[in-house]
């Protein structure tokens, strides 16, 4: 039988990672594109790549850029794949303030590029397309929780244009005729998670105050509630969106939320550390069993606008894809504190 073709755009970054894992394992041909980097040294995916695929001759790396419409024509007519899933983006909602051109060039035209590729290389029939939505767009919050009916209110440049590629993925789909699917995923960590992400940011941080490698944690707004799974566990949904009959759109959820507080408190709890809080909003402090602080807000880490609350219903995927989350909040931490101890001894 032949073996099924898929390309990942953003390859290297943590869903990339995890989602070319288990194509490989589903003996897929993988072909990753990334973008070139003068700084070698850039990030622990970065090490991933370089030795767990350097030698698998089914996994194939192309270079390009997703804000470079040449290069993702040129890519998709040269692999014409079974499957493309676009993981590429700015993927920071508080940089996006800072640089919202950029985010919409790559994270809303970005889809656009590859949608009108597939149209324009006549792979409508052979393509299936997987669209890396995100709960963001669901931003000030309609209804709760949040399913693929909640209006969307996009808070920041990063979330109008990941509403834009769900949107022109839909239109394509309905215009031309393309497979092309969203899903639209809540936030999903793992031990691959980049360090300016709240949750690795947190573990790293209170592991390096508990190996007094550090004094303190400098954060934002504590109060605001996610709804965290493992990021392995979502890019297996990924795969199964693309392997249903008909494209269609799917909320990707645990179903349960957690403060920024509660999550560093599960932390701590974890590492056998006390947090005592006193005073509110950005005055909130934490406190070590000495009456040190250990956790400060700053306002750097505040955005112009935040989204407060986000609570997926991924009821349609549980009942369609037959899929749900397997990894709980509990494990997870307890796999991203384990990596974080294994990082801080190769510092050494
Ligand atoms: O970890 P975050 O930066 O993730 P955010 O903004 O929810 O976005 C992530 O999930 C989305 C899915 O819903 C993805 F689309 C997106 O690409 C990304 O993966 O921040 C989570 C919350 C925010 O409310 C933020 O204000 O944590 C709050 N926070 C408080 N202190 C902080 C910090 N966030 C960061 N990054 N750094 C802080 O110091």
């Amino acid at each position: 039988m032949k073996r099924k073709s898929a390309l990942i755009f953003g390859a290297s970054g943590q869903d990339g990672s995890y989602l070319a894992e288990l194509l490989l394992k589903k003996k897929y041909i993988v072909h990753g594109v990334k973008r070139r980097a003068s700084n070698l040294n850039v990030s622990i995916n970065n090490d991933i790549y370089q030795n767990r695929y350097k030698k698998n001759k089914n996994f194939i790396v192309h270079y390009g850029d997703i804000s470079d419409s040449a290069s993702v024509y040129k890519i998709i007519d040269k692999t014409k794949p079974d499957e493309i899933y676009n993981l590429a983006a700015q993927s920071h909602v508080a940089f996006s303030f800072e640089v919202p051109e950029y985010t919409a060039n790559a994270n809303a035209l970005g889809a656009l590029r590859i949608v009108e590729s597939i149209k324009l290389h006549n792979l409508i029939k052979k393509t299936k397309f997987y669209q890396a939505g995100s709960s963001e767009i669901f931003g000030r919050v309609q209804d709760s929780p949040q399913n693929e009916n909640t209006p969307f209110y996009p808070l920041s440049p990063y979330a109008v244009a990941k509403l834009y590629a769900h949107w022109i993925t839909k239109n394509y789909r309905e215009t031309y005729g393309i497979f092309g699917s969203n899903g639209i995923l809540f936030n999903h960590e793992s031990p691959r998670r980049g360090v300016t992400f709240v949750t690795r940011k947190i573990i790293s941080g209170l592991c390096k105050i508990k190996e007094k490698k550090q004094k303190k944690l400098y954060l934002g707004n504590l109060n605001s509630k996610r709804d965290w799974g493992h990021a392995r566990d979502y890019c297996f949904a990924m795969w199964k969106i693309l392997q249903q009959k008909k494209p269609d759109d799917f909320v990707i959820a645990t179903g349960i939320q957690y403060s920024i507080k509660q999550f560093i408190n599960k932390v701590a709890k974890k590492l056998n550390m006390k947090i005592y809080w006193k005073g509110k909003g950005i005055k909130e402090k934490g406190y070590d069993k000495n009456g040190n602080i250990i956790i400060e807000c700053h306002k750097n880490y505040f955005r112009p606008l935040d989204v407060n609350t986000l609570l997926g219903d991924s009821k349609k995927a549980r009942k369609l894809l037959k899929w749900k989350p397997k990894t709980h909040i509990d494990s997870l931490i307890d796999e991203m504190i384990r990596a974080e101890y294994k990082y801080l001894n190769e510092d050494k």
